[in-house]
């Protein structure tokens, strides 16, 4: 397995409900680590631009005005194999089909207010960061800890 980086994202629901802190520390528990971190307000444009494959779809101008109604944090995670993990602790895009001890599962009902977002392939990952985060936003470092981690 490869080191990959993803970029996850609280939604304004997860902001305004107060659940950063716990949506947060379950990437960090994990043992993932976190390169971007930022509280912000998502200009339209961006919206449309992040979800440009679901144009199409009858529910797009319900989610674009869902994801510019609030505040977002907007994060960059990085681990071997943490694209696909992180959808495993996320969950299934509609929470009430979300298992149990998922993020989705645990803490939100809607598939319209779903709280969180991930990336869905490494590829998408290095996409998302570069739209969501600027050079000098994002750090790269060594946690201590790591050789505890990674073998
Ligand atoms: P995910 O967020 O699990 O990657 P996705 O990329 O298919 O799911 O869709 C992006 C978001 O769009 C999803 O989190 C919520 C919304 N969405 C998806 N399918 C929907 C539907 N059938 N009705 C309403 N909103 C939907
Ligand atoms: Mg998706």
């Amino acid at each position: 397995l490869e080191v990959e980086e993803t970029y996850i994202m609280i939604k304004p629901d997860g902001v305004q409900r107060g659940l950063v802190g716990e949506i947060i520390s379950r990437f960090e528990k994990k043992g993932f680590k976190l390169t971007g971190l930022k509280l912000f307000e998502c200009p339209k444009e961006l919206a449309e631009e992040h979800y440009k494959d679901l144009q199409s779809k009858s529910f797009f101008p319900n989610l674009i005005s869902y994801i510019t109604s609030g505040p977002v944090v907007c994060m960059a995670w990085e681990g071997v194999g943490v694209v696909e993990s992180a959808r495993k602790l996320i969950g299934a895009t509609n929470p009430l089909n979300a298992m149990p001890g998922t993020i989705r599962g645990d803490l939100a009902v809607q598939t319209g207010r779903n709280v969180v977002h991930g990336s869905d392939s490494p590829e998408n990952g290095i996409r998302e960061i570069a739209l969501w985060f600027k050079e000098g936003e994002l750090c790269k470092w060594a946690p201590t800890i790591d050789p505890w981690l990674n073998e």
